[in-house]
């Protein structure tokens, strides 16, 4: 009898087709520069099903910081040192679909990186945001990481406290506290792509889908491309009016602490506690 089953074009999927666009457009608006930005996006058994024999493992990579609450859980990942520019013209070497093992020690690339390079340098800091944000919402599905130019910016002129951050983000903007009305968390300055990095990553994607890494960039986290990419489109645009603004001096008016109070229960959402003085 014969059992194999045809299956579709990869290069057809929904998610790479996702991949492709999504870091095509991150560095086409200048937040990608080199091989700067990651992005890794869960998916489950039976969308890879259709496109590819998941037992047929390529390569199997060691973990370091073992992801037990990941077991048996299926990624598709940008790769390590890979340009987001060229990832539209070659998939197949620049993006990965991965499995983690049955116990979370390791992952078998079952797809793409065919020229032998691995998955992401920051995995660490994806995959413990994974873990942090599945905790809470069971829809999550994406983790999103860029150099958005402006959110940089803002981490040299903006003291660094979160509440201050966050309101501040949110005055440049009407539509900031309706899109993020969960805050940015902020990290100190650390080195990237480390394990250390993604445990205080992951602390903070607990409460905040957003998550600042001063001088260097933001991870954001979604339950779709689209969600994630403009939660990180909307932060970056009000970082951007406040770097045009330059002098905060020169600011005449804002949105007051009772408007944004004002909006936030207009739109149905539940700002942070701790940032409006209402
Ligand atoms: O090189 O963005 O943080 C990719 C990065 C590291
Ligand atoms: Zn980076």
């Amino acid at each position: 009898m014969i059992t194999s089953i045809q299956k579709e074009n990869i290069l057809e999927a929904p998610f790479v087709k996702e991949m492709c666009e999504a870091t095509f457009n991150m560095w086409r608006l200048g937040w990608d520069e080199r091989n700067g930005g990651n992005i890794s996006y869960l998916l489950t058994k039976e969308e890879v099903s259709k496109y590819l024999d998941v037992n047929q493992v390529k390569r199997t990579l060691q973990l370091q910081f073992p992801v037990a609450e990941l077991a048996n859980k299926y990624f598709i990942v940008t790769g390590s040192g890979k340009y987001f520019k060229n990832v539209n013209g070659d998939p197949k070497n620049t993006l990965g679909i991965v499995k983690v093992d049955e116990t979370g020690n390791a992952i078998h690339i079952i797809w793409g990186l065919e020229d032998g390079s691995n998955p992401t340098s920051e995995l660490p800091s994806h995959f413990m945001s994974h873990i942090a944000r599945l905790k809470v919402d069971s829809n999550h599905r994406i983790i999103m990481h860029n150099h958005a130019t402006n959110i940089i910016a803002m981490t040299f002129t903006h003291d660094l406290d979160e509440a201050n951050f966050t309101k501040t983000l949110w005055q440049m903007c009407t539509e900031c506290i309706v899109v993020f009305p969960d805050a940015v968390g902020i990290l100190p300055w650390m080195v990237p792509g480390t394990d250390a990095i993604g445990q205080k990553t992951a602390e903070k994607m607990k409460e905040h889908r957003l998550v600042l890494w001063p001088h260097h960039g933001i991870f954001g986290a979604g339950t779709t491309m689209d969600e994630t990419f403009g939660l990180i489109e909307t932060a970056e645009k009000a970082a951007q009016i406040y770097t045009i603004i330059g002098d905060p001096s020169k600011i005449k008016q804002t949105i007051s602490d009772e408007e944004l109070d004002e909006l936030a229960k207009a739109f149905n959402v539940e700002p942070k506690v701790g940032i409006l003085a209402v």
